[in-house]
């Protein structure tokens, strides 16, 4: 709904649930007259409609239930994310990838090894949703306004989270130097726990909105061929010193996937954090059958 009010093209639901996905679309088109907008928008439980795809959001999977990780769901959603990821390889290679399912690292890397699609190709979107909350806590927290805040997150969209303070700005100035250290690591575990915060509050299902909204800018970044930094789950081949792994960092994203990893200057500190996120990450790939 977000992706078609904003005019990105041609939109195509697609889930396994008969009926579901043409039931949502028939009530997100019957939107437009009262909003005087003009998009298209279609529902099917055949997948092989991703055909001839420009960009394809892959959130389908159980989600977290309450006091669930996201890695737990690891065995539950490989084997969907795998058939869909060969649907992809079969119909729809020249596509761009965006993952949503939890774990969401791990689901990257099973799409790209699954696809065999270009790395520049296929992204995870966590990081940036992470980045919005993290954004979002600091800006309540210092009645500053959003706009004012360049909130950097990158590491795992997980437990391993990894909410950089030193490289966040805010006007311009480090965070670290804003708030006292007290107050800095509450808004740190405030960010790492928000998503795990809105599962436990609704009971069932989870956050909604604001990973709409994280998909958006993703989306807006390849459709405007924006190649500004956003942070995602990419695939690292020698990055960071790290190799085979997808995990968060910032990209530059355009109409060709990512343009560039940027690799930050991390402090040593930072750089352990990372490492171990990393080593995290690797252990549960592991457990991946691909
Ligand atoms: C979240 O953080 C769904 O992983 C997503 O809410």
């Amino acid at each position: 709904m977000r992706l078609a009010e904003a005019g990105l093209g041609e939109i195509m639901l697609c889930d396994v649930v008969k009926g579901l996905a043409q039931g949502k679309a028939q009530d997100m088109h019957d939107s437009q007259a009262a909003l005087k907008y003009r998009y298209s928008i279609e529902g099917s439980d055949d997948i092989s409609k991703i055909q001839g795809s420009q960009v394809i959001i892959i959130t389908a999977g159980l989600a977290r239930k309450p006091g669930m990780t996201r890695e737990e769901l690891l065995q539950k959603n490989s084997q969907i994310i795998k058939e869909i990821a060969l649907q992809i390889k079969d119909k729809a290679p020249q596509a761009i990838v965006i993952v949503v399912t939890n774990p969401l690292d791990l689901m990257t890397y099973l799409v790209l090894k699954t696809s065999k699609l270009s790395p520049k190709r296929v992204v995870g979107m966590g990081v940036n949703l992470d980045a919005a909350r993290f954004t979002n806590l600091i800006s309540r927290e210092l009645n500053i306004p959003n706009t004012e805040i360049n909130a950097l997150v990158i590491g795992a969209h997980g437990e391993g989270m990894l909410p950089l303070a030193r490289l966040t700005q805010v006007k311009g100035v480090s965070l670290e130097e804003l708030i006292d250290e007290a107050k800095l690591k509450k808004l740190i575990a405030a960010t790492v726990n928000r998503g795990a915060e809105v599962v436990s509050l609704l009971g069932s299902g989870s956050a909604y909105f604001a990973p709409s909204a994280a998909l958006l800018e993703v989306v807006r970044a390849v459709a405007g061929n924006q190649k500004r930094a956003i942070g995602l789950s990419v695939y690292l081949n020698g990055e960071y010193g790290l190799k085979d792994i997808c995990i968060g960092v910032p990209c530059l994203l355009g109409k060709n996937g990512i343009e560039k990893i940027i690799e930050l200057d991390l402090n040593s500190e930072e750089r352990q954090a990372f490492l171990k996120t990393a080593d995290s990450i690797k252990a549960n790939l592991a457990h991946l059958k691909i």
